[in-house]
């Protein structure tokens, strides 16, 4: 078989020594904690990006050459498949994420363009089991064809809805055949450019539609696998409905969704809701609904999903420490939800980039390992609340007061003590000793 990155060996584990093609944090059989890094991480390569992306942006076209060769769009549809297993298997990832539009070009009717889809999804089944690589989560581009203009399950246009349907269920049953661990719905265009010709209410409830349908179809089939909402505020859309964690479980609620849909996590998205990413997981987690992540950074003040690789270990570090506090990944895991800058135009530059994120992640979840042994962090948490654990305290907590018993209660206190100090400079301090002692 053709190889389509001569130049680059299998990545090894080299230490921080180590040349520019080789991990040096990141080393996959390190046991932490009775399980490897590699089984603890869960690491997957996104095929839009890895395989489609080409640098195209508003202001000008591609700089980097995703053909691999192929010489017309089925060709490179089929190169896309072994270039990107051959990047897995280099990279030692186990899995990968993708739309069912990523490998398979759309043709003139929806019933052709799912036969193609149907060919191509064989090709990727044999490399699976030839490189045994795993799907974590697959999903539909509802959002890049012009008649998802105005959305898909939150169209003006009953059709596209019945459309976008299709779309749905065909991209389930292919997920249900690749025996993929999940199904992200991320809301592309499901939301409004202005309130002015929108029906808020209606598109809410037809998005709640969608999902319930596609929760009962995909259990129908055999899916056993999660759901994800994958929250993201705004981009395309001027206002996105599922915002951010809490406004998708307040949506999720609404519309009984609860059992069978989680939170797939992107960082990029949540610094755009205006959170850091460690928030968005930490009230995912409080609430039972994380799920998985899409790993990445924005530019720190650019107000856009530029999706870079992530390479903030202060930022992974507290991700982590959330990740970690959830229980770790089950169904999930890290998506490189990610992409080269479009000056990176060397065909080795992907590997560095999945080579920078999966060590930030590495290290990030090492060093949020270490935070969480270490105990001196939790221990001032649990001590700085320690005032609900008995008394009126304990009493609050278990729900057995009242505003009456409260007042006398309150009555009797005197003054209130003054508070106790929160220690802010303190366990920062104690955060950069951990990490860099
Ligand atoms: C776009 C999203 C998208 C999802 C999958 O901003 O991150 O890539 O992860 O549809
Ligand atoms: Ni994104
Ligand atoms: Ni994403």
């Amino acid at each position: 078989m053709k190889e389509f990155f001569p130049k680059v060996p299998k990545i090894e584990y080299k230490g921080v020594g180590g040349d520019a093609l080789s991990f040096k944090f990141y080393n996959p059989d390190e046991v932490i904690n009775g399980k490897t890094v590699k089984d603890h991480l869960r690491f997957a390569m996104s095929y839009w990006h890895t395989l489609c992306g080409d640098g195209t942006d508003i202001f000008g076209k591609g700089t980097q050459d995703k053909s691999f060769g192929g010489s017309n769009a089925m060709e490179t549809a089929k190169n896309k498949a072994y270039a990107g297993f051959e990047i897995m298997d280099k990279l030692g990832i186990d899995f990968f994420c993708f739309h069912d539009r990523d490998v398979a070009p759309e043709q003139a009717t929806l019933a052709e363009t799912n036969k193609v889809l149907d060919e191509y999804v064989g090709i990727i089944e044999e490399l699976m089991a030839k490189y045994n690589k795993k799907l974590l989560w697959g999903t539909t581009n509802a959002f890049g064809n012009p008649r998802f203009t105005n959305g898909a399950a939150t169209n003006c246009n009953a059709d596209v809805f019945a459309y976008a349907a299709a779309q749905i269920k065909k991209a389930i049953e292919i997920t249900v055949r690749l025996k993929g661990e999940g199904y992200v719905f991320w809301g592309g265009r499901e939301g409004y450019m202005t309130l002015l010709n929108t029906n808020l209410g209606l598109e809410l409830d037809n998005l709640g539609r969608m999902l319930t349908m596609a929760r009962d179809y995909g259990r129908s089939i055999g899916f056993k696998g999660d759901f994800y909402i994958e929250p993201k505020p705004m981009e395309p859309t001027t206002h996105q409905y599922d915002y951010d964690v809490s406004t998708v479980l307040g949506f999720l609620r609404k519309y009984d969704l609860m059992d069978d849909f989680k939170m797939n996590v992107e960082a990029n998205h949540a610094t755009l809701a205006g959170h850091t990413f460690a928030h968005e997981l930490c009230v995912a987690r409080e609430n039972g609904v994380f799920g998985s992540i899409d790993a990445n950074k924005g530019e720190t003040f650019n107000g856009w999903d530029t999706d870079n690789f992530p390479t903030d270990v202060y930022d992974t570090t507290m991700a982590m420490i959330q990740v970690i506090k959830a229980g770790g990944f089950t169904k999930g895991g890290t998506n490189f939800d990610a992409k080269l800058r479009r000056a990176s135009t060397d065909p080795e530059d992907i590997f560095k980039g999945y080579i920078a994120g999966m060590d930030a992640m590495a290290l990030g979840f090492k060093l949020a390992s270490k935070i969480i042994a270490d105990g001196r962090l939790d221990a001032f948490v649990d001590d700085r609340y320690s005032s609900f654990k008995s008394g009126i305290g304990a009493k609050i907590v278990a729900g057995t007061t009242n505003l009456a018993e409260l007042e006398k209660y309150a009555m009797d206190l005197g003054e209130v003590s003054t508070n106790k100090s929160g220690r802010q400079e303190e366990f920062e301090a104690i955060l950069n000793s951990i990490i860099f002692g």
